[in-house]
């Protein structure tokens, strides 16, 4: 993406991934996320090896909507559909489908979660609040019970080193203080329409616990 961040870019995105019927479009979701990628890279050099994991999941699912069967790529919910009528998920154990779209798309699912509940934190902090301390907070309420214990720790060093809550406030390119809070609020609003979702289409058919 070559214009720089900015936070309503990823409330268009998020907002243009949802259907009237309410199924996510992953072209859109993928978009979102690259938008939230370059939110990360702008916040640092030592944030550069968390987006950089995203950056694969992303470039995985973007592999499948340009592969022969890619038009059963268009949502989630096809997807999910797709892959699991042709048994192209590994269910229990990494196997012969190391990288399904169903697995790879989770992983991204568990980090919006992450990042919502840092965004709110955000969202309702005061002067006073610590960034790394937003962040790890709403890290180790989510993602980190899916992480090795070498990642929990990376990612621990990564967030002493992000900066203060004004650059964050400059980084979302929003206007004034109060202007990002409404925003945020806004983004934040849609965020979980989608995360939710996904969590219920992924819950009712079990694969929350991908390998
Ligand atoms: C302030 C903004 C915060 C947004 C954070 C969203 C990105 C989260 C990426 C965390 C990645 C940490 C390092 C990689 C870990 C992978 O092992 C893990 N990937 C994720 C996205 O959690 C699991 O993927 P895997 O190893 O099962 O393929």
């Amino acid at each position: 993406m070559a214009e720089s961040f900015s936070l309503q870019n990823v409330l268009d995105t998020f907002k243009s991934s949802l259907s009237e019927n309410k199924e996510i479009y992953i072209q859109y979701y993928i978009a979102g996320w690259k938008e939230l990628v370059s939110f990360m890279n702008s916040l640092g050099t030592v944030f550069s090896f968390i987006s950089k994991d995203a950056v694969n999941k992303i470039q995985i699912l973007e592999n499948l909507q340009a592969g022969e069967s890619g038009s059963h790529y268009l949502t989630v919910q096809s997807m999910v559909k797709y892959e699991l009528e042709n048994e192209l998920v590994d269910l229990t154990k990494r196997s012969s489908h190391p990288e399904s779209g169903c697995r790879t798309l989770l992983r991204l699912h568990r980090a919006l979660l992450w990042l919502e509940l840092f965004l709110e934190r955000l969202r309702t902090s005061t002067e006073e609040s610590k960034t790394s301390v937003m962040c790890s907070d709403a890290y180790n309420e989510s993602l980190a019970q899916h992480h090795a214990w070498i990642i929990r720790k990376a990612t621990g060093v990564a967030f002493c080193a992000l900066p203060g809550r004004d650059s964050f406030f400059q980084v979302m390119n929003a206007g004034s203080e109060q202007e990002v809070v409404a925003l945020l609020g806004e983004a934040l609003a849609l965020i979980s329409e989608v995360h939710q979702i996904t969590e219920d289409l992924y819950g009712q058919n079990n694969l929350l616990e991908l390998p």
